[in-house]
C-alpha cells in the first residue's frame, strides 16, 4: 500500500477539473499548476493550493518536466496525475516522477518506455496473445533492397508508420512497391524531425477498417480487467469527433472475446493502470494497432455505460488497492454517445479562442457535460481547441441519439464558434445513425457537405 494524500493535477482544462473532482470524491487533496494564460481556469478555486508555473507557452509550462516537478516538491504532493495529451505518456517524465520518489498516475516508466515504442508494443502484445496485422517483426532495415524484400512478404497497400509516432503522425500508405522507397525517405524524414527516432514499421494497409478501442484497468497485484469497448471511428486528420460504446453492429461475443485477451495481455506484460487497447476492425477480425498508456478524452462514455469512475479507479490503483470488482461484477447497460466539442471556425476547423460571452450546458436525465467553460472565460489561443465534451446515456443507441440531438439543441454558447451545428447535423445521418461507420467516414460526409452547404 502506498499512502496518496496530495496530488498534483498537471494538465488544464476539461481534465483538470475531472480529475479534481476525482480526488475529492476519494479524500484526497488536489492541487493545481497553471500557466499565465491559465490562472481564471475553472478548476483552481477547486484545489488546495495552486501554482503558476510558467508563461502560456505549453513548452514552457505544461510540457516542462522540471518545473512540474519544482512545483510539486514546493506543494508537497505524493503523486502526479497526468491526466492526457502533454507529458502523460512520456516515459522520461515518468521516470523523472518515480526517481523523485513520487507516484506517477499510471503505468511504471519501464512499461510506458516499451508501449509508446510502437514496434516493441507490437512485439510484446504479439508475444501476449493480441492478433497483430501482416506486417515488419522489427525496424524496417535501411537498405532499400532489404525493405522491399521485406514489404513484397507483408502485401500491397501497406502502411509506413513511425516508432516514435502514435495516433497517425508520421504515416505512409504505399499502393505499389514503386513508392516504397520515396515513401520510408519521407517518412524517416519527418520520425526524425517529430519525434527523433528514425525507426520506422510497414503493416498490412485496411482501407476500410472502424477504430475499435478497450478500456482495460489493471492493478498491482496481477489482476486485470477490461470494462468495455469504444466506437471511435468518427475522427477527422486523426481528431474524434464522437466516440460510443457499446460498439454498434459487432456481436457482444466478439468483443467479449477482445476484450478477455487484452485484460490477459495487461496482466502478462506488468501493466498497472487504466489503459486503452486500440484495434482496427474489418471484414470481421480485430487487429491491434496501439496501446495508450494514459487517461483518455473518451473515458466518460465508459463510465456511464458500466457505472465505474475510471479516474478514482486510478487513484485506487495507485494506491495499490487490489481492483474492487471482479471481471464478472462487469454489467453494461444502456448506450453512451460523446460529441466532442472544439472552438473552432464550423467550416475551416480553425481554432476560435476568445470570449465567452454565454454558456449554456444542457442538463437533464443521462447527460453530462465535461467541461471548463463559464460565461465570461476567455478561451485562450495557446491549446487545443476541446472546450466541452457532452456525452449522453441512454436506455439503447437510438434513445442515446435522440438525447444528443436534444441537449445539441439545448446548448447555448456565444462569444466562439464551435462544431456544434456539425455534430447536430451528423446525428441526422443515415450513415451515422444506422451505426458502424469506418474512419473514412467524417471525411467523405465532410467533402458532401462542403459540396451541399445548405440542406
Ligand atoms: C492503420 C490504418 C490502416 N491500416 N493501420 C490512424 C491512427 C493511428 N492510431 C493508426 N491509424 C491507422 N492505422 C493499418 N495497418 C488506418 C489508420 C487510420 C488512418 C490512416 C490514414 C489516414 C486516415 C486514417 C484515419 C483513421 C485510421
Amino acid at each position: 500500500m502506498r499512502d496518496i494524500r496530495r496530488v498534483l493535477i498537471a494538465n488544464r482544462g476539461e481534465i483538470a477539473l475531472r480529475i479534481a473532482r476525482a480526488c475529492h470524491v476519494m479524500g484526497l487533496e488536489p492541487v493545481g499548476i497553471h500557466s499565465e494564460a491559465d490562472a481564471t481556469l475553472a478548476h483552481l478555486p477547486l484545489m488546495d493550493s495552486t501554482l503558476c508555473i510558467g508563461p502560456a507557452a505549453a513548452s514552457r509550462s505544461y510540457l516542462d518536466g522540471a518545473r512540474i516537478l519544482r512545483a510539486a516538491a514546493l506543494l508537497k504532493v505524493d503523486a502526479i496525475h497526468p491526466g492526457y495529451g502533454f507529458l502523460s505518456e512520456n516515459a522520461d517524465f515518468a521516470q523523472a516522477v518515480e526517481e523523485a520518489g513520487l507516484v506517477l498516475i499510471g503505468p511504471s516508466s519501464t512499461i510506458m518506455r516499451r508501449l509508446g515504442d510502437k514496434i516493441q508494443a507490437r512485439q510484446d502484445m504479439a508475444a501476449a496473445g493480441l492478433p497483430c496485422l501482416a506486417g515488419s517483426d522489427g525496424a524496417l532495415p535501411d537498405d532499400p533492397v532489404a525493405a522491399a524484400r521485406l514489404c513484397e512478404q507483408i502485401g500491397y497497400p501497406l502502411i509506413i508508420k513511425a516508432s516514435g509516432g502514435g495516433g497517425g503522425r508520421g504515416m505512409r500508405i504505399v499502393s505499389h512497391v514503386d513508392d516504397l522507397t520515396g515513401a520510408i525517405a519521407s517518412a524517416r524524414e519527418e520520425a526524425i524531425r517529430a519525434f527523433h527516432n528514425p525507426d520506422l514499421y510497414a503493416e498490412r494497409f485496411l482501407r476500410a477498417a472502424r477504430h475499435i478501442e478497450i478500456q482495460i484497468l489493471s492493478d498491482q497485484h496481477g489482476h486485470a480487467a477490461w470494462i468495455g469497448a469504444r466506437d471511435c471511428s468518427v475522427q477527422r486528420r486523426h481528431q474524434k469527433l464522437i466516440e460510443e460504446a457499446p460498439v454498434p453492429g459487432i456481436p457482444r461475443d466478439r468483443i467479449a472475446e477482445i476484450g478477455t485477451l487484452c485484460a490477459q495481455a495487461c496482466a502478462k506484460i506488468g501493466y498497472t493502470g487504466a489503459g486503452t487497447v486500440e484495434f482496427l476492425y474489418e471484414d470481421g477480425s480485430f487487429h491491434f494497432i496501439e496501446m495508450n498508456t494514459r487517461l483518455q478524452v473518451e473515458h466518460p462514455v465508459t463510465e456511464m455505460t458500466t457505472g465505474l469512475d475510471i479516474v478514482c479507479e486510478q487513484l485506487s490503483i495507485a494506491m495499490g488497492r487490489p481492483l474492487s470488482f471482479r471481471q464478472d461484477d462487469i454489467r453494461t447497460t444502456g448506450h453512451a454517445i460523446e460529441c466532442r466539442i472544439n472552438a473552432e471556425h464550423p467550416v475551416n476547423f480553425h481554432p476560435s479562442p476568445g470570449t465567452v460571452t454565454s454558456w449554456h450546458p444542457p442538463g437533464g436525465p443521462g447527460v453530462r457535460v465535461d467541461s471548463h467553460l463559464y460565461t465570461g472565460y476567455v478561451v485562450p489561443p495557446d491549446y487545443d481547441s476541446l472546450v466541452a465534451k457532452l456525452i449522453v446515456h441512454g436506455a439503447d443507441r437510438a434513445d442515446a441519439i435522440k438525447r444528443m440531438r436534444a441537449a445539441l439543441d439545448e446548448i447555448r454558447v456565444a462569444g466562439i464558434e464551435t462544431n456544434i451545428a456539425l455534430h447536430r447535423r451528423l446525428l441526422d445521418e443515415p450513415g451515422f445513425t444506422a451505426g458502424g461507420v469506418d474512419t473514412g467516414y467524417l471525411t467523405t460526409l465532410l467533402e458532401h457537405f462542403h459540396r451541399n452547404p445548405v440542406r
